[in-house]
């Protein structure tokens, strides 16, 4: 029996801002992650603004509350790792070809909404923004690679925050709109598969219901998704308009994997609750309508927002067609709620049973296949593990080699799981895109040296080094699995 079926896509996903740099060429409008500093793992990323007093803040978290009136700011002496990134604004045509030449049959990368609307409410879209991108998908069509494109990915335009009231303002929906149905109109016939807002739960409230600060934060926190859900529903609607063959999926992050830390009922009920908020998102985008436990969410966060019969009806008709995800990890629950770390991700206790990654990570491919199993019960519909991989500090030996056996060692262990769920379980998959192929910016830490990549790129945690790419140990492994769509997975 074959490890995979024919026609699997075999790919990696990137995003704009932590792949393109160009943060001010091509009249592109600027974005939070230009003025967001660098982190480690112990040290948080901040976002720098002055406000109208002039002081400089720095705010951090995953969703910061701007002080009113203020603008974002560049203060020196600090480092912004995501204006260059890794310069695939430039390097394009390089990277996508290294993909072909790995069996890419698929890249996910986003694009960036403030070079195509850097103002977001402009008339007309930024004609350089639209041939740059014109370009991308012309390269990739050229090695016979089929585009992902993420619509949004960690990467909303400044105004969106300091001008014009956040996703509180329902009207962001229309103007998201807008912005799906030019691009889907201007890449019809180079794009085929559309998401419209990357790991849109990563936007759910951080801190455990039980906090002081919840009831105010994960109020406004639900309030925002629910702009976006509308975004999103109508982004799929725009979508299908503008070219009835695209399809069109949401992006989740994580997935509902997680264990209860024992098997005493409370803490098995802590796993369910935790469940119901990973659905939180997919519920709404793939079924078109919020699951009961919405109510419950709501009232522990204190939300007040009303869902309209006019917003029920829209939810319902824009679903999307397909659901996406990102498995880094797997989580323990218990009823005990977990604390918030320096950053604002909540640190989760460790399972015994699983190997770390440098960063703190689960390393879990069993999981997996049981995340896999569970999502294709709850919604019977195409899936896609759209990042997965590991982030880790490579070494370049003195001949410019990589030698990275960990990361062949975690592909491969991942790729038999998704194997066993596929070909053993039944599970509709048709596609993997590793996170991050070339040696990207780390959303969470902003650092380098997290490298996921085949191929190494020559810069540090400080903005040094050629920007050369050079191929790793790993960028065999992947051909030899990629190009025989896995059958030679060893
Ligand atoms: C996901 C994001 C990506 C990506 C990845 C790895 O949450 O969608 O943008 O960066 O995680 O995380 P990190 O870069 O922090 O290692």
């Amino acid at each position: 029996m074959a490890n995979f079926p024919k026609g699997f896509f075999w790919g990696g996903a990137i995003a704009a801002n932590q792949a393109e740099g160009g943060f001010d060429e091509g009249h592109k409008g600027l974005v939070i992650s230009d003025f967001t500093t660098a982190g480690t793992y112990s040290v948080p990323r901040m976002d720098t603004f002055k406000t109208k007093d002039g002081e400089i803040v720095y705010l951090g978290g995953l969703n910061p509350v701007i002080p009113e009136g203020a603008e974002p700011v560049t203060v020196e002496g600090e480092y912004y790792p995501n204006r260059i990134a890794i310069d695939f604004y430039h390097h394009y045509k390089e990277d996508i070809a290294l993909l072909a030449e790995m069996g890419f049959n698929m890249f996910r990368m986003s694009i960036s909404w403030a070079r195509i609307y850097p103002n977001i409410i402009d008339d007309e879209p930024n004609q350089e923004g639209l041939d740059y991108y014109r370009d991308v998908f012309k390269t990739c069509k050229e090695y016979g690679v089929e585009p992902l494109v993420t619509m949004s990915h960690f990467d909303d335009p400044i105004c969106l925050d300091t001008k014009l009231g956040t996703w509180e303002n329902r009207r962001m929906a229309d103007y998201f709109e807008k912005y799906a149905r030019t691009i889907v109109r201007e890449y019809k016939g180079l794009v085929k598969y559309w998401l419209t807002f990357n790991e849109i739960n990563s936007q759910m409230p951080m801190v455990p219901p039980s906090t002081p600060a919840s009831k105010v934060e994960g109020g406004i926190c639900l309030n925002r998704l629910h702009t976006k859900f509308l975004a999103s529903a109508k982004a799929v609607l725009a979508a299908h308009q503008e070219d009835p063959n695209c399809l069109v999926g949401c992006m989740i992050a994580g997935g509902p994997g997680t264990y209860p830390e024992t098997c005493a009922p409370a803490d098995m009920l802590a796993q369910i609750f935790k469940q119901q908020e990973n659905y939180y998102c997919s519920d709404v985008q793939v079924r078109g309508y919020y699951g009961d436990y919405a109510k419950r969410i709501w009232k522990q966060y204190g939300a007040t927002f009303e869902v309209t019969p006019e917003e029920e009806r829209l939810l319902l008709a824009g679903h999307v067609d397909f659901y996406t995800f990102s498995y880094y990890m797997t989580q323990i629950t218990s009823a005990e709620p977990a604390k918030a770390g320096p950053s604002g991700f909540p640190i989760f206790k460790k399972n015994p049973h699983l190997k770390y990654s440098e960063w703190g990570w689960a390393i879990d491919p069993d999981g997996l296949r049981y995340t896999l199993n569970l999502l294709n019960s709850r919604y019977q519909v195409p899936i896609m593990v759209v990042e997965n991989g590991l982030g880790a500090v490579d070494v370049k030996e003195e001949d410019g080699s990589v030698h990275d056996p960990y990361r062949i060692e975690y592909h491969k262990a991942h790729f038999k799981a998704m194997s066993q769920a596929i070909m053993e379980d039944g599970v509709n998959c048709i596609g993997y895109t590793m996170w991050g192929p070339m040696d990207i910016i780390s959303a969470s830490t902003g650092q380098m040296s997290k490298r996921y990549g085949f191929v190494y790129v020559d810069r540090d945690d400080e903005g040094n080094g050629t920007l050369a790419r050079s191929k790793k140990d790993s960028f065999y492994y992947i051909q030899k699995v990629y190009k025989s769509n896995g059958e030679d997975l060893d």
